[in-house]
């Protein structure tokens, strides 16, 4: 390991919460996390920018034992897993890695299109819900399409190598798993997409591996933690009037 992790995660219960937290628990290191309500605006207290996150969003993560400050999730689980976690990711400049890379950027793609499921099905977030089939259409297509994708790319690493279940990227769970992972978790719930009743068999059987590891499981409890009451993870950034 490179150094003592020393690691603070700014958080709320959003669809890329799991990317940046199953990373954290597959590495094994302690952290701390801090909850930044979204929906009561946390990560507009000015101070939340200045100190902890560039855009304001989250998850941000700041390690102290390196002095970095982190927003972006793809980029948080890359610096969990190349400082902590080498086993989740491929020595740089081989193949591996560089396809690796590509299916962190494409979930990122991916994640976008399930986030406008949100906006278009949420009528908290969509006063014009249910009138906009043309969008709707659209993010449903775009999901499917990339959905099958994953599919597919597990479909031909079966055959690649045998005998084993299979993962995105090199014969192993890595990065690349734990990222679309997020992502897949939450087409049901936010894009209202079933990858059961689009036949993506391949990619139901991915997700329930991932499901059963116990990082998923914990951080799957950790959720409700964000609830406000007992329990809680502290909110140190309320909201404040300008
Ligand atoms: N691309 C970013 C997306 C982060 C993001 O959209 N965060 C949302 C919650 S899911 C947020 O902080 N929203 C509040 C805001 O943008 O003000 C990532 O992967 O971390």
């Amino acid at each position: 390991m490179a150094s003592n992790p020393d690691i603070t995660l700014y958080a709320y219960k959003t669809l890329t919460f799991p990317r940046v937290a199953i990373a954290l628990e597959e590495v094994g290191i302690p952290y701390t996390i801090i909850n930044v309500n979204v929906e009561e605006h946390d990560n507009l207290n000015p101070e939340y920018k200045r100190t902890v996150s560039i855009t304001g969003q989250v998850p941000a993560l700041i390690d102290a034992s390196t002095g970095l400050k982190l927003t972006e999730s793809a980029a948080i689980m890359f610096y969990i897993v190349d400082k902590y976690g080498p086993h989740l990711t491929f020595p740089a400049g081989s193949n591996e890695y560089y396809e690796l890379v590509q299916f962190i950027d494409f979930v990122t793609d991916l994640t976008l299109m399930v986030g406008f499921g949100k906006l278009i099905y949420d009528p908290i977030n969509n006063p014009d819900y249910g009138k906009t089939p043309g969008i709707e259409g659209a993010m449903r297509w775009r999901v499917s399409k990339n959905l099958t994708v994953l599919n597919d790319r597990l479909k031909e690493q079966r055959e690649k190598y045998p005998g084993s279940e299979p993962w995105l990227v090199g014969g192993k769970f890595s990065a690349a798993d734990i990222s679309a992972y997020a992502t897949v978790l939450a087409a049901s719930g936010l894009a209202h997409i079933e990858i059961a009743e689009l036949g993506l068999d391949e990619l139901v059987g991915w997700k329930e591996r991932i499901g059963a590891r116990e990082s998923a499981k914990k951080v799957d409890g950790l959720q409700e933690k964000f609830a406000d009451g007992d329990g809680a993870w502290p909110r140190v950034f309320k909201r404040t009037e300008a």
